[in-house]
């Protein structure tokens, strides 16, 4: 698909090149974040103004005579880390910083940001002697608190790595850099993952970035290299990112990774698959007290994504617990032909160990999405598989809790796979499908009509797919942890009025579990002023009474 980003680049390339520019051009900074996006992804331009604790860092510091002040910065971050205390703000002025070493920060609650109107780089595409292995910017495991916020990081083993006492220290202290916020930040040509978060590294915030070219190591060739490499942290939330050109997948959480919330992100070009929810761990990283089932992914949510051109699945599920996959619109995924569906259900070997797990997926909830792929595709849109190895291993037990999505091949029939050898059914249509699960129910096999900014203008897709309905906002500032107990479920309603007799009609269900939590289901309806009727939002049905053309007069969940 040639997208306005690849126009805009091909402009650029073709003028870099015109004009011998190429080698001395800057780099993008985030210039490329494509604009027909129906939520906000990529940096955003405030990172705020200087705290009275600043600590300033300049490419034309000098490290021997700096006092940190904005008159006498360091010339060196690591010069500035190893001053400042815990709490502190490191303030990079604008340039280029070639540290050749891991920019480490090893001291709780410090701030690393560019200074307001200006753009820091990190460098890290050549080395010290020695230090190859070194990432871009590394937390390690007494940075807890750590902020990055609106610095561009090139290369790096990791651009940004989360390190954790897992495996080695004190026995009694296995806990890894946690609360940790990476936000506003271009991070991309690192030689494995762009992010990776160990196990242990907790609560990660990871939010309007633009994330890119991961594996560099690999020189274009396969290769282990994810836009975001999450191995058993916990509480990941992961909002409005730009993730693109991804030499394997672009995120996924696994090892028993527990509550990650993935949603508003655009991923685009990604070699395997988009999101994975679980995939395959080997069993030493998985904590066996809180996951004695060896799961390799717990209570996910994935919402709201974008993604387009993918290899393997858009989203798939591998020994995944409880997850949620709601309102993602998926263009052109599973690409590669050959294996995957486009949401997929995969198995996890775990190494083969004797005593691993490798459950089944369990108990997922797939609604509201939209897949539209083109004449080109030939795999399935759902698929179930099924491997002989270990005495059979199934990738799901039981049906998926599946309703109210839009499927669409150009000029084919959409096709669904169970390989299970008890419920097979192989390249079925979507009728066959309904029937096979007992669910799906809602379910359209229709031509979306994306629009520009990739929104449905089939109103048969209304509330399906990403930004449908009012929920097209910012993310919140923690991470919401989804529960699958459910207490009780709230509605609440608004419309906007459009031309003549047409109104929209935006509905959320507010779920709460017994804890207390919440999570919000959204749907907008196209209706005619005056209109009283019953919805169905997610897997709820809502009556609203709009008399009075734009009044809410009435707004309950009924079902
Ligand atoms: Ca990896
Ligand atoms: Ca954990």
């Amino acid at each position: 698909m040639k997208t306005g980003f690849w126009k805009s680049i091909s402009i650029i390339l073709a003028a870099a090149m015109a004009f011998g520019l190429f080698a001395a051009m800057p780099p993008a900074a985030g210039a490329a974040v494509p604009t027909d996006t129906p939520f906000d992804i990529g940096p955003r331009a405030d990172t705020g103004d200087d705290p009275a604790n600043a600590i300033y860092v300049s490419p034309a510091g000098n490290d021997a005579r700096a006092t940190g002040k904005i008159d006498a910065p360091y010339k060196s971050i690591n010069a500035a880390l190893a001053a400042a205390k815990p709490g502190d703000t490191v303030v990079l002025r604008g340039g280029t910083y070639r540290e050749g070493v891991n920019v480490r920060v090893r001291k709780p609650d410090i701030t690393i940001k560019s200074r307001k109107g200006e753009r820091a780089v990190i460098d890290l595409s050549s080395y010290d002697r020695g230090h190859d292995e070194d990432s871009g910017v590394y937390f390690d495991v007494d940075s807890s608190g750590g902020k990055l916020r609106g610095v561009e990081v090139i290369g790096g083993y990791y651009a940004v790595c989360m390190e954790t006492r897992w495996d080695w220290g004190d026995p009694a202290n296995r806990k890894g850099a946690s609360n940790i916020t990476i936000e506003d930040c271009v991070l991309h040509d690192s030689r494995h993952d762009v992010i990776k978060i160990k196990p242990n590294c907790d609560n990660i915030t990871i939010r309007f970035n633009e994330i890119y070219n991961s594996g560099t190591a690999f020189k274009g060739g396969e290769g282990n290299a994810e836009g975001i490499d999450n191995v058993n942290g916990d509480n990941m939330a992961v909002q409005h990112n730009y993730i693109h050109d991804i030499c394997s997948t672009a995120v996924y959480a696994k090892g028993g990774a527990t509550d990650a919330l993935i949603e508003y992100n655009r991923i685009e070009r990604a070699k395997e698959a988009g999101i994975l929810v679980g995939f395959d761990t080997s069993p030493e990283y998985f904590d066996l007290k809180a996951n004695p089932g060896y799961y390799e992914n717990i209570r996910c949510v994935v919402r709201h994504n974008l993604i387009i051109g993918t290899g393997l699945s858009g989203i798939g599920l591998y020994a995944a617990k409880d997850a949620q996959i709601y309102n993602n619109t998926l263009v052109n995924v599973a690409n590669g032909g050959l294996y995957h569906s486009a949401v997929y259900f995969g198995i996890s070997y775990q190494d083969w160990e004797s005593y691993a797990g490798r459950p089944a997926s369990v108990n997922p909830s797939i609604r509201n999405n939209i897949i539209s792929q083109p004449s080109s595709f030939v795999r399935p849109m759902i698929e179930i598989r099924y491997a002989n190895e270990l005495g059979g291993l199934s990738a799901l037990e039981g049906s998926p809790l599946m309703g109210d999505n839009c499927y669409y091949v150009a000029g084919k029939k959409a096709a669904f796979s169970d390989r299970r050898p008890g419920s097979l059914l192989d390249n079925a249509g979507l009728a066959a499908w309904q029937a096979h699960i007992k669910g799906d129910r809602g379910s359209a096999e229709a031509d979306p009509r994306l629009d520009a900014r990739y929104l449905p203008a089939n109103p048969t897709c209304a509330g399906m797919g990403t930004g449908a309905g009012a929920s097209i906002q910012k993310p919140p500032t923690t991470p919401s942890t989804p529960s699958q107990a459910n207490s009780g479920a709230e509605a609440s309603a608004y419309v906007v009025k459009q031309s003549g007799n047409q109104n929209e009609l935006y509905i959320t269900v507010t779920e709460r579990s017994a804890g207390g939590m919440t999570r919000e289901v959204k749907a907008m309806y196209k209706i005619n002023n005056n209109a009283v009727g019953t919805y169905k939002v997610g897997n709820y049905r809502v009556y609203v009474n709009t008399k009075g053309n734009d009044q809410i007069r009435d707004c309950r969940v009924v079902e």
